[in-house]
C-alpha cells in the first residue's frame, strides 16, 4: 500500500487510511441521483438505516452468486481510483465484488459490530451527502454479542463528504466499529478526532459539532466465497 503511505492515519497505526476530495462534487451528485432512483425494492428498510445490497445479498453460507457491479458503482471508484491505488491487489478477486449502501437519516445509526469472515479483511467507504462521525471500539474479550463492549470509542474518524476510508489488518480483526444514533456529531477537533490531520476542509468543523443531515455511504468488499451461476443452479438441481 506504498502509494497511501501519505493517506495512513498515524494514530491507527498501519490500519486505516483516508483521503479528502476522493470523488468530486459532480460524481456526488451523479451517485446520489442513481441511489435514489432505483426501484423501491432494492432498498431493505431496517428500523435504524436503509440499506442497498449490490449486486445481491449472501447467502446463508456467505457465499455471493457471481454477476458484475453495475457500471456506476465501478466508475470511477473502482476504475480507475482504487486500482490506482492498488489497495485490492492481494485480495483473492483483485477487486470489491460486493457494495453495500447505507443510508443514515440524522439521529440514525448502526451498532457495533464487526464485518466478519465473509470477506477479505479489508472495507473501502465512499462517503457521500453529509458529514459522518465512525466510532471504533475495543473488543475487550467477546466482542459485540457477549456484551462485553466497552461503550467508550477508543478512536473517533470523521468522514467528510467525498471522502474515502480504508480499513483494514488489526482495524478490521480486533476491533468493532459503529456510528452513534445522534443528532449531532460534537466533540470535533485534533485531540478526538484521529484523522483531523488528513481532513480535506477542518475550518468546516472549528465550532467542534455540525448537525447531523442525510449520510450514504457506499463500502466496497471482496466476498471470499463465490458461486457461478452453472454451478449453482447444478447445486439447486442436484437430488431432483
Ligand atoms: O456507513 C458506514 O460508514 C459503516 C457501514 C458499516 O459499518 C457496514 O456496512 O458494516
Amino acid at each position: 500500500m506504498s502509494a497511501l503511505e501519505a493517506a495512513r492515519i498515524a494514530r491507527l497505526s498501519d490500519s486505516a487510511y483516508y483521503i479528502p476530495d476522493f470523488i468530486t462534487e459532480d460524481e456526488e451528485s451523479k451517485l446520489l441521483q442513481k441511489i435514489n432512483s432505483v426501484p423501491p425494492p432494492r432498498w431493505t428498510q431496517l428500523s435504524h438505516r436503509r440499506l442497498q445490497t449490490w449486486p445481491s445479498t449472501l447467502s446463508k453460507s456467505n457465499t455471493l452468486l457471481s454477476a458484475p457491479l453495475p457500471a456506476w458503482l465501478q466508475d470511477p471508484i473502482i476504475h480507475p481510483r482504487l486500482e490506482a491505488l492498488g489497495c485490492f491487489a492481494d485480495s483473492p478477486h483483485q477487486g470489491p465484488n460486493h457494495v453495500l449502501i447505507n443510508e443514515y437519516q440524522p439521529g440514525q445509526g448502526i451498532m457495533p459490530h464487526e464485518d466478519g469472515p465473509a470477506y477479505y479483511p479489508l472495507v473501502v467507504t465512499v462517503s457521500i451527502g453529509a458529514p459522518i462521525v465512525l466510532d471504533i471500539y475495543e473488543k475487550s474479550g467477546g466482542g459485540e454479542e457477549s456484551g462485553c463492549l466497552d461503550r467508550t470509542p477508543r478512536f473517533r474518524v470523521l468522514q467528510e463528504p467525498r471522502s474515502l476510508l480504508i480499513t483494514t489488518a488489526g482495524l478490521y480483526t480486533q476491533y468493532l466499529h459503529g456510528i452513534e444514533e445522534r443528532l449531532r456529531d460534537e466533540e470535533l477537533g485534533r485531540e478526538g478526532i484521529c484523522n483531523w490531520e488528513l481532513l480535506g476542509n477542518a475550518k468546516v468543523y472549528s465550532a467542534g459539532f455540525y448537525d447531523r443531515k442525510t449520510r450514504i455511504s457506499l463500502t466496497y468488499r471482496d466476498v471470499l466465497k463465490v458461486a457461478k451461476v452453472g454451478n449453482s443452479m447444478r447445486f439447486l438441481t442436484a437430488g431432483r
